[in-house]
Order: structure tokens, then sequence, then C-alpha cells
């Protein structure tokens, strides 16, 4: 038996460590940590609700329109009004383009880079590059020759840049096993998936005044009131990123798929997925969410979300005592002591439901629509697993692959959904219907504004009095996933899913680190509490609900 560590893990948003126990070639055992400490619940208290959906985006850079619209939906209920259809359609919109940056960021930027060698690419030949894309189907857009000349200039001066290796080659050279054709060919999309994320970020900041962090998602509603030169813009670009995303996003899935199918063999994790639903429709119910909410438990068996099985425990985590505390009545109360596998070991808390550890990735999300017969996601997951040869065999999306190459279903989907609800908007605004929000009557109350960011289940809940903000708590999607081993020692969903990963070589497991990537990890995001300035003491935030 031997330890096997990756720390940092690089290619995702935060600080995370894991560390895993190799036994016979496998991981056998393994410990996630988030190794940052931030915080925002306690910044919120005493503030307004308003103030909260914009200081809430502050959590992170990456998702910050989710943390904003949950925050609204929490206000919202709190206030006990629903938003106009003009609001639903403009949040959607803003949603929508922040999902689409995020998803084409992980899949090309952040993840690709485990199957993708750019250096490979140099010993490709640009002709067969261009056959082997029409036959797969995918985009021929760059000028493959130049590309080739640009990374062989890049190689020889040394300076690889994005490309300087950060990925873990094996001695032998097998971890990366495509043609350098299809390296090629990916390189090429690597590149301009950069700048497609530009244009789903104008999109954004189109709506939202600017990105990240934007102003116009707001309780009630939207401040965004559309202008005929503002639609125009918004048009072009949405139709431009949906057909950059279909035709490249599945094809390269489906190009790269075979050359690493060992990675459907392993990496499924807890096997439970739950998922709070996104993008409204017009009745506004969680079910009947373009991505509906549900919970799948080991059978894949659906079920509606309760708020009532939602725990948090701290006792394997930096934070003071051992307790399960129910949802919304958390606490935090940090303590560091030391990192110690067989006690407390992260910043990350451990979130169960029903008492158990739950996925809430954009697999949990793809997995409930497709049990809810959402039509879109039925035909491309049947299409999808046909084309891998694993016709009606869902279980292989619950693996490292699986994973990674479902959510351009979610990509395609909502880059879709984008052009619908721009011609909704349009129409509507033609109608004459000029309402984008609904002034609060109600100050007290409370609310949960049960969400989806980009990597899953975002939850945010709040109370308020008096207009005045007097509880704050946040559950957030990494936090299910990077959770650590529960009350009852079992380990979370990505400490599960490495168990049983090959390790060849234990200073480069290259599947390990395609497993972690599967979950696009943000540890920005799931340890929300304040400044880690050395020497500083913690004040303890403990729930003005107090605890149940
Ligand atoms: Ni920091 Fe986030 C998303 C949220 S983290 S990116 O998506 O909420 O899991």
């Amino acid at each position: 038996m031997t330890r096997s560590v990756i720390d940092p893990i690089t290619r995702i948003e935060g600080h995370l460590r894991v560390e895993m126990e190799v036994e016979n070639g496998k991981v056998s055992d393994a410990w996630v940590s988030g190794g940052c400490f931030r915080g925002m619940e306690m910044v919120v208290e005493n503030r307004t609700p308003e103030d909260a959906a914009q200081i809430v985006q502050r959590i992170c850079g990456v998702c910050p329109v989710s943390h904003a619209h949950a925050s609204s939906i929490a206000a919202e209920k709190a206030y006990g009004i629903k938003i106009s259809n003009n609001a639903r359609i403009i949040r959607n919109l803003l949603e929508g383009s922040q999902f689409l940056h995020s998803n084409i960021l992980w899949f090309y930027n952040l993840a690709a880079l485990d199957y993708v060698n750019p250096l490979n690419a140099l010993k490709a030949d640009p002709a067969d590059a261009y056959a082997l894309a029409l036959e797969a189907g995918t985009s021929t857009n760059s000028d493959f020759v130049a590309l080739k000349e640009r990374l062989s200039a890049f190689a020889d001066n040394g300076q690889l840049s994005i490309f300087s290796g950060n990925w873990f080659d094996a001695e032998d050279g097998t971890a990366y096993t495509l043609p350098p054709e299809l390296d090629l060919i990916c390189t090429a999309h690597y590149l301009e998936a950069l700048t497609m994320q530009a244009k789903a970020s104008e999109i954004s900041a189109l709506l939202g005044g600017k990105m990240p962090h934007i102003m116009t998602l707001v309780p009630g509603g939207t401040s965004f009131v559309p202008t005929d030169q503002k639609l125009d813009d918004l048009k072009g670009l949405v139709d431009e990123l949906y057909t950059w995303v279909a035709s490249t996003m599945i094809p390269d899935t489906l190009a790269l798929a075979p050359h690493y199918a060992d990675a459907f063999d392993w990496g499924k994790g807890c096997g439970r997925y739950l998922a709070w639903g996104v993008f409204e429709n017009q009745s506004m119910e969680m079910v009947d969410r373009y991505l509906p909410m549900g919970v799948l438990d080991d059978s894949l068996s659906l079920s509606d979300a309760q708020e009532s099985l939602i725990t948090e425990y701290v006792g394997r985590s930096w934070y003071k005592g051992s307790d399960s505390y129910n949802a919304p009545y958390f606490t935090t109360e940090p303590e560091y002591t030391s990192y110690d596998v067989n006690d407390r070991y992260t910043w990350v808390k451990c979130p169960s439901y029903d008492g158990k550890p739950y996925e809430a990735t954009s697999l949990s999300r793809i997995l409930v629509a497709y049990k809810r017969n959402v039509p879109f996601v039925v035909e491309q997951v049947d299409s999808l697993l046909e084309a891998l040869g694993a016709p009606g065999q869902i279980s292989i999306a619950q693996s490292t692959l699986g994973r990674t190459a479902i959510r351009q279903i979610e990509t395609l989907y909502i880059a879709g959904l984008m052009k619908e609800w721009v011609d909704e908007l349009i129409e509507a605004v033609k109608s004459g219907d000029g309402e984008y929000f609904r002034k609060p009557e109600g100050i007290t109350g409370a609310g949960t504004g049960f969400w989806e960011a980009p990597r899953g289940a975002l939850y945010h809940s709040e109370e308020v009095k008096d207009g005045k903000i007097t509880g704050y708590q946040i559950i957030i999607p990494s936090t299910w996933n990077l959770a650590p081993r529960d009350a009852q020692g079992v380990p979370g969903p990505l400490e599960q899913a490495l168990v049983g990963v090959p390790v060849g070589d234990i200073e480069k497991p290259i599947n390990a680190l395609r497993t972690v990537h599967s979950f696009d990890p943000c540890t920005a995001c799931a340890v929300h509490i304040t400044e880690p300035a050395t020497g500083k003491s913690f004040e303890t935030v403990t729930s003005p609900w107090g605890v149940k």
C-alpha cells in the first residue's frame, strides 16, 4: 500500500488536495480536502435582501449569476412575490449565458487537457485532421496548418504557457492515446473555446451590466429593460454560440470517448443524485423547470426534494463540534486544528440528504431530467448512449467519462433554449408587455432559493425581519461533491468516486485527476467563510435562527 497525493489540483477554481491510498494499482481509499477559508453568510447579516443578492455573488467569479438568482428567489419567497414573465425570461437568459460560459470553460479549458495532448498535435498532418474532423462531424473553423505552425513556435521557444505540462503523462507516454490529428482538432477547439467564453460573458454583461458580478438580477425581477439594439445584439450572440456549441461539443466528445473507454468503468461515486432545478418555465414550479428538480436514490428512483431531509455535519471539518444540523439551522464556527485524515481534514462541510451523501452535478440534472422525461434530454441521452455503443445503458453515464461526456447535452440544450428565450422576449416586448420588476410588499419573512449553479444544486436560505437579514445559509454544489466523511464515516461523493480508479504511476495519477475534473470542483464556492489573514482569529457565526 502506498499514498498518492495531488496537491494542489490544477485546472479547477480554488484550492483542493486529494490524498489516496493505492493498493494493487488501484485507489483503495481517498480523502478530499478543501484548503481555502472564506465567508459570506455573516457578511450579509443585517443587510437588506437586495444587498445580499449583490454581495453573495462575490462567493465566486465563475457562478455569480446563480448566487444572485438563488438569493433573489429566497428573498422573493420571503416577500411572497412571483416575478413577471419578462423578468423570468431575462433571468433565464442571464443564467443561461453564465452556464454556457462555465460549461465551455470546463470542458475545453479545464477538463480536456486530461485527454488531449497539444504537443502530440505537432505530429499531425493538417490535411488528415481536416478529413477526420469532417468524418467526426465536428467543426473545421480553425486553420489547422496555421495552428500547427503556432504550436511549433510555442514548442521551439520553450514557452508552452497553458500547454506547459500541467497534465500528467505517464513515463512511458501512455496516458494520452488520441491520434495526433484529433489532438490538433481539439487543441483548435480549446482556443476557439476561449473566444466563445468571451461571447457568453458578453451576453451576461449586456443583460447584467457587467460580468462577473452582474447588477440587474434583483429580488422582485430585473432592472434590465431591453431596447431594440440590445435585443438585436443578443440575438446575434446567442445564434453564434448555438452554432459553435452544436458543431463542436458533442461531436468532439464522441470522437474522444472511444480512445478512453476504460474511463466508463470507474468513477461512479455514491450513485445518488440531487438537482433543485434551473431555468424557470411559466408556472415557476420547480418540477416544471427546463431542467427540473428531483432526487434519485441508489436505484435511480425519482422523488421530489424535501428541505427537511437536508442536514450538515461538521465533525470531520475545521469547525467547532461534531454535530449534524437540519436545514436551514446550520452553524459556521470555524476552528482549524490540523490536517489529519483520521480526524478533521478540510474546510468543506458535509451535507447529506436523507442521511446519505448525494452527488450534485450536471450529471445529476441530466439524470433527473431524463427520469422526468424532458423530451430533448431523453432524445439526446438515448442517442449519445447509442453512439457510444451502449444503447439504453444509462449506467455508463455513472462514471468518470460518463459524467464528463453527458454535460455536453446540457450545454447544447441550454444553447438552444437561449434562442427560444430571445424570441420569446422579442415577442413579449412587441406585444407591449413592459413589466420587469414587482416591488415587495412585505418586509418580514423567511424563504429558500432552490436553484442550480453550473456545477450543481445551489441552496440559499434567508430570514428577514423589518427588511434586514437576520439569518442566511448557503449550500453550494461543490460542498455536496467534495464533502468529507459523514457522521457514520461514509466518504463523500468524490472520495467514493476515486476508489477503484486505476493508478499506473503514483506521481502522476492521471485517472484520479480525470475523475476529480469530472466533478468540476470549485472550492472558492464550497468554503464560503471569511478572510484567512495569518494570525487573525475568526468570529463565531451561529445562525440567529438558533440551532435545532
Ligand atoms: Ni465557484 Fe459555483 C458553480 C456555485 S461551486 S463555481 O457552479 O454555487 O460548486
